[in-house]
């Protein structure tokens, strides 16, 4: 991967984030739920955690009892959509939080494809989200 790769696809990420973001905000009963990465970085290589938290932006408040699935795990932020890797549940501890493990190959920004069913409201709540990996 070269640096002049990375920075075409940066810019080509922000675009399809602008264009992620409308058609989310369309959906105006469940757009109140998001989802956030506890932490935005990851160390590269095998088995490791994803820890993120379904919010209630209305109340600020961690939403429990979702039911959480996560589509898609690949380095499309780096201009490498066709690296793709594994990604599991794992039992969360805190309430509103949910944990996934996954293998990342590669030190790299990589994108996480969400999605949630919330209690009481229809719809799905879809985000994408970028975790960066370290060497
Ligand atoms: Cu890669």
């Amino acid at each position: 991967m070269k640096t002049f790769t990375h920075a075409r696809a940066f810019r080509a990420a922000l675009i399809a984030a602008t264009i992620g973001g409308a058609s989310t905000a369309a959906l105006a009963e469940i757009a109140d739920y998001k989802f956030e990465l506890v932490d935005p970085t990851v160390q590269a290589g095998p088995d490791k955690i994803i820890t993120v938290r379904l919010i209630n932006t209305k109340t600020g408040k961690p939403v429990p009892d979702a039911v959480i699935f996560a589509t898609r795990l690949d380095m499309a932020p780096d201009a490498m959509q066709e690296m793709a890797t594994r990604i599991a549940p794992v039992p969360g501890v805190e309430p509103g939080t949910y944990k996934f493990k996954a293998t990342f190959g590669m030190a790299g920004r990589w994108q996480i494809s969400l999605g949630a069913k919330v209690q009481g409201e229809t719809g799905t709540v879809e985000n994408k989200l970028v975790i960066t990996a370290q060497q």
